[in-house]
């Protein structure tokens, strides 16, 4: 192991230990930044991230600086790595998934936020979007329009809410293309599965002033002393 890949590696195992203390109650999602890939990003390397498992075609690891056959890329919000697919249906869709996450509670909202690019490589023929499946629910991500060759249009933020009917329900992230049978390029990162509102990486979500943290603080407090008077009662 090389110094990039050991510096890769520590990195990963910290946004690891991140990633499960910010989803408590999701211990099995991780790996929302799609980091930890050891291999060449310069490349269709068919590899995706650790905790990822592909689901169809062949999706790569690719980071903002992966430049041949005329892609144009550049780091997320939240950098390093990050998950392309291909979408060209009907034929051929991109997907990777994680399995059976568990400690969902059915009928509790969950917020699923992520950033979302286009590129233009010399096979790429139309625009896409993402298409996001948790348990029995869909959504589609916001159309993305072809750039052209050697234009970056930017990392898009996505926010969708879904509400979970088993206490473990399969993610499945999907390349879609927006005409039978021309190919898109996607990319996606810095994808967040919790508590909606409490993504600290998407401007999407109003971050609560220091004051107002207090004050819930103080009305939790206050909460939690009504039940106890409660309680004796
Ligand atoms: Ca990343
Ligand atoms: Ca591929």
């Amino acid at each position: 192991m090389n110094i990039a890949q050991a510096t890769k590696t520590a990195i990963f195992a910290g946004i690891l230990v991140a990633s499960a203390h910010a989803n408590a109650t999701l211990l099995s999602f991780v790996n929302g930044g799609f980091e930890g890939y050891l291999g060449d990003t310069n490349n269709h390397n068919s590899a995706v991230p650790p905790g990822w498992t592909t689901t169809g075609g062949t999706p790569d690891t690719f980071d903002g600086n992966t430049n041949f056959a005329s892609y144009t890329w550049a780091p997320s919000s939240t950098g390093g790595d990050f998950l392309h697919g291909i979408g060209m249906q009907p034929s051929w869709t991109e997907s990777a998934q994680q399995l059976a996450l568990s400690g969902l509670e059915i009928g509790k909202v969950y917020e699923i936020s992520f950033e979302q690019a286009i590129s233009r490589s010399v096979w790429s023929q139309t625009g896409g979007y993402w298409r996001i499946t948790f348990g029995a629910e869909s959504h589609d991500s916001a159309l993305m329009a072809i750039p052209d060759y050697g234009v970056f249009a930017g990392w898009h933020w996505q926010t969708m809410f879904f509400t979970a009917t088993a206490e473990s329900q399969s993610l499945t992230v999907s390349a879609m293309s927006d005409t039978d049978g021309l190919r898109a390029d996607l990319g996606i990162d810095s994808f967040y599965l919790g508590n909606p509102g409490e993504n600290p990486d998407n401007p999407d979500n109003p971050v609560p002033e220091p004051a107002s943290l207090a004050l819930l603080g103080i009305g939790a407090i206050g909460l939690a002393a009504m039940r106890r008077r409660k309680v004796r009662a």
